[in-house]
């Protein structure tokens, strides 16, 4: 309630650039990033780049960039530094000497917003481990000089009370919370056990795809789907029915680019309506300029999560906002896919009638028991 009328923080990013990276991508990198920063609430001020390999182990960015930032940081007064990679602790104490304002990471703008937006019980102890995970190597000495009392982004959950507090009170409170959620995780294998005999549907894809958007259409459920990054960090399951056939969809949080680690890690049993679904309805957004790096990202996650073999239908969403005369439009894939705008519904009709014909072969093949009221 309090957040509308707080000033946006003002923020400056900064991003480098790989020897294997164009100017081009990493420009797009930092676009995703001040999208971050934007639902959580900053306002971007400046984006400074750098053309460096390996990223210098001290300071992340070289001395002569660093000089310039202070520069730009005494002109500018920022109240915050977004990097667009996971800073060691070291590197993240030194800028902070350096540059006197706070510097966060894309990983702890990343917890920020989880933290912002998890509602279960499951999401929020899964968020909080990661930001514990994320805290404990980084204690020492961390924004010493900052008004603490104040938060704001980077510091919102366990760092702002518990920043003073020593290593082994950390490690008992995420040894507590690894306990809760294992708790929580046997309830819901329990449930999910209930839920048997009946086809499961997963919806994955990147950020802000049009996930939840699907799942509001295909379920009529009133999902939250805003255009923001990560409007949904818990997992819904609904029943859907498409022409008396009933199976399960769920809607789950959206994969990005450099996903920190330890998120993934904590949301290994949110994952697990993805890996035990019989079938993967994969949302793009075909509008999108990264959309060949965000369909790559995606991919990965599902190889690293072993669920790539499953029967995958590609939903290219948001083809509205493309011109009719679009290179988007030449995508071709050797896998079922399918354009469509499930906002302006164009081709959601065929994608229903395409995913219950999966729907279908998968009761046939793994519940042959189960009533199938259809004739074909
Ligand atoms: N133009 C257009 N916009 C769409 C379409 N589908 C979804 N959107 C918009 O895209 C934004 C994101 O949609 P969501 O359904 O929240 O996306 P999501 O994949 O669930 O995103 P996260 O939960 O953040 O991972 C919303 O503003 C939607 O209204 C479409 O077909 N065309
Ligand atoms: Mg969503």
């Amino acid at each position: 309630m309090f957040e509308t009328a707080i000033k946006p923080e003002k923020a400056i990013l900064v991003g480098i650039i790989r020897k294997k990276e164009t100017e081009e991508t990493v420009y797009q990198n930092l676009n995703e990033l001040a999208f971050l920063a934007d639902t959580a609430g900053a306002e971007v001020i400046m984006r400074v780049t750098q053309k460096i390999d390996p990223p210098n182990s001290r300071t992340f960015i070289g001395s002569g960039k660093l000089k310039e930032l202070v520069d730009i940081c005494v002109e500018k007064e920022p109240d915050l530094i977004i990097f667009d990679d996971e800073l060691s602790p070291t590197q993240i104490r030194n800028l902070d000497r350096e540059l006197k304002c706070k510097i966060i990471d894309r990983t702890s703008l990343i917890l920020d917003i989880f933290a912002k937006r998890a509602k279960t019980a499951q999401a929020r102890t899964q968020v909080e481990l990661a930001q514990y995970q994320y805290l404990l190597p980084r204690l020492t000495r961390m924004w010493t000089h900052l008004e603490r009392q104040r938060g704001g982004i980077g510091l919102r959950g366990p760092g702002e009370t518990e920043i003073e507090t020593d290593r082994r009170a950390i490690r008992n409170k995420i040894a507590v919370l690894k306990r809760k959620l294992e708790s929580i995780d046997r309830q819901n294998t329990v449930q999910r056990g209930q839920r048997t005999q009946k086809v499961r549907v997963a919806l994955v894809g990147y950020t802000n795809a049009g996930k939840s958007t699907t799942m509001n259409f295909l379920s009529k459920a009133d999902v939250f789907a805003e255009d923001k990054l990560f409007a949904t960090i818990d997992t819904t399951v609904r029943n859907v029915v498409i022409d008396q056939i009933t199976f399960l969809l769920s809607d789950t949080v959206g994969f990005i680019r450099k996903l920190p680690h330890k998120l993934i890690e904590s949301f290994k049993s949110t994952l697990d309506e993805v890996r035990e679904a019989d079938i993967i309805v994969h949302v793009a957004d075909i509008s999108h300029p990264d959309f060949e790096q965000q369909l790559h990202t995606v991919n990965q996650t599902l190889e690293e999560m072993n669920v790539h073999h499953k029967p995958t239908l590609l939903l290219l969403n948001k083809m509205d906002k493309l011109e009719p005369d679009a290179e988007a439009f030449r995508f071709s894939s050797p896998h079922p896919h399918l354009f469509v705008s499930v906002t302006k519904r164009i081709n959601t009709e065929k994608f229903r009638q395409l995913l219950l014909q999966m729907v279908v072969e998968t009761y046939r093949k793994v519940y042959p028991h189960y009533p199938l009221k259809v004739t074909d």
